[in-house]
């Protein structure tokens, strides 16, 4: 039988967890922002920095090699985390907003013309709408948006009607950095494949909490960002299918991406290094690839189970207080969201409420969450507050935020309803 999940083993691993702020023991919600770090991560990239530092993929001595290997195995697992099938298909960018940038620049300055369609939804973060504005302003294309129901998912008959328009490509989150709602990513991709639209998925926020198949889902591109998982930050994954990445063009030129340069002309080396110019970020590769082991250790399915149950007891003690605004899927549909809950406290602004929350060490974030049009339009509100959680938080700080919330209104003099 597999042991209990043992939190408090798994908080052993992440030394910040042991700091205090402002005299309080730390609690750690904001890991939709970034997750903290486990020691194993820690000391892989120490470790490199310390006994095998070196340039990869041309050094003829023992600790290039090393690097090399390190940073070539790290693109292994993540082709084996995300079941992409090939390291071939696993292209390492800056981040998840890199990803994005390099298949608009790339893909869609050779796929979109003037006149197209690229759709995405009403719950993107910016980095999945600015690079298709900028592209759509390039090329004279439209960007339009598939509305939410309910204000919490994606309207599917809303996204029928606009796929049924013809959009070149169709652009959406796995799972929304404010409201926490898990999209049907497989039957979204599905739709689109049959209305003839190249699939995007953003997996910021899913690939940290669920187990990703990207062939299953059946997308072409899939992006996610490595300080989100456990990892170091300045490193991301474009993951693509590889008939797409062959017949796009590198963006960005030098050193590494090339097979032959002569004075007129270069050719281009195999995937995925073909759009990985210049010195890589080594430590983030094996960092990243540290982190991969630490999620396989614990196992996806558990660290579901734990942000599903914490997000659960979470919503059920903000459900107690009726000062207390939740937004996106509450309890009813707890099995349809994951990692984040955006709240509110009425008539309160979220920088008080997180500056109060951090004079208990409690760390929220507060704002518009690099989400604009949703948290302004569609939420209706300036800013929201929003708790997040991973796999080392517990019910206990939960019970910390809601005393938190206490000071504030006490602070602020805010009565319940
Ligand atoms: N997409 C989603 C869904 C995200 O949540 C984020 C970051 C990004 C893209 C961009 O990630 P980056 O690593 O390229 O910066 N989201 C957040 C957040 O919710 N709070 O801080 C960053």
């Amino acid at each position: 039988m597999e042991a209990a999940y043992d939190v408090d083993e798994i908080r052993r691993d992440f030394p910040i967890l042991s700091t205090k702020v402002n005299g309080k023991p730390l609690v750690y919600l904001d890991s939709a922002a970034t997750s903290q770090k486990p020691i194993q991560v820690i000391d892989a990239i120490s470790n490199y920095y310390r006994t095998y530092n070196s340039n990869i993929h041309r050094g003829m001595y023992d600790i290039s090699i090393k690097a090399t290997e390190e940073y070539e195995r790290s693109k292994e697992l993540a082709a084996k985390f995300l079941n992409a099938g090939s390291y071939r298909s696993i292209v390492y960018t800056k981040n998840v907003t890199d990803s994005i940038n390099l298949v608009a620049l790339s893909w869609g300055e050779a796929n979109i013309k003037e006149g197209d369609t690229i759709l995405v939804t009403a719950m993107e973060h910016h980095s999945n709408i600015v690079p298709w504005q900028l592209l759509a302003k390039r090329k004279k294309a439209r960007l339009e948006y598939v509305g939410l129901k309910d204000g919490m998912f994606v309207d599917m008959e809303d996204l029928k009607e606009k796929l049924g328009r013809g959009p070149k490509l169709f652009a959406f989150t796995h799972v929304s950095n404010v409201l926490g709602t898990i999209n049907p990513a497989k039957e979204m991709t599905e739709m689109a494949h049959k209305a003839g639209a190249t699939v995007l998925v953003d997996g910021a926020q899913a690939a940290p909490h669920m187990k990703v198949d990207v062939r299953d889902i059946g997308c072409e591109f899939y992006g996610l960002s490595s300080h989100k998982m456990l990892g170091p930050a300045g490193i991301g994954v474009l993951y693509g299918k590889e008939e797409l990445l062959e017949a796009m063009e590198p963006v960005t030129g030098g050193g590494d991406m090339i097979r032959s340069v002569s004075f007129d002309e270069s050719t281009w080396n195999e995937l995925p290094w073909k759009f990985e110019a210049g010195t890589p970020n080594v430590e983030g590769g094996i960092g990243f690839g540290a982190a991969i082991e630490y999620l396989n250790r614990v196992g996806m399915s558990r660290i579901t189970e734990n942000d599903l149950r914490l997000i659960k007891y979470a919503l059920k003690r903000l459900g107690e207080d009726s000062s207390i605004q939740v937004y996106g899927p509450g309890l009813e549909h707890a099995d349809r969201k994951i990692g984040a809950i955006p709240f509110n406290i009425n008539h309160v602004h979220p920088h008080d409420v997180a500056t109060i929350f951090n004079s208990e060490g409690v760390a929220i974030r507060a704002g518009h969450h690099c989400a604009m049009p949703l948290v302004t339009k569609l939420i209706g509100e300036p800013a929201v507050s929003r708790m997040s959680f991973y796999l080392y938080n517990k019910e206990e700080e939960v019970d910390r935020a809601v005393d938190a919330i206490e000071k504030v209104k006490k602070v602020l003099r805010v009565m319940s309803q």
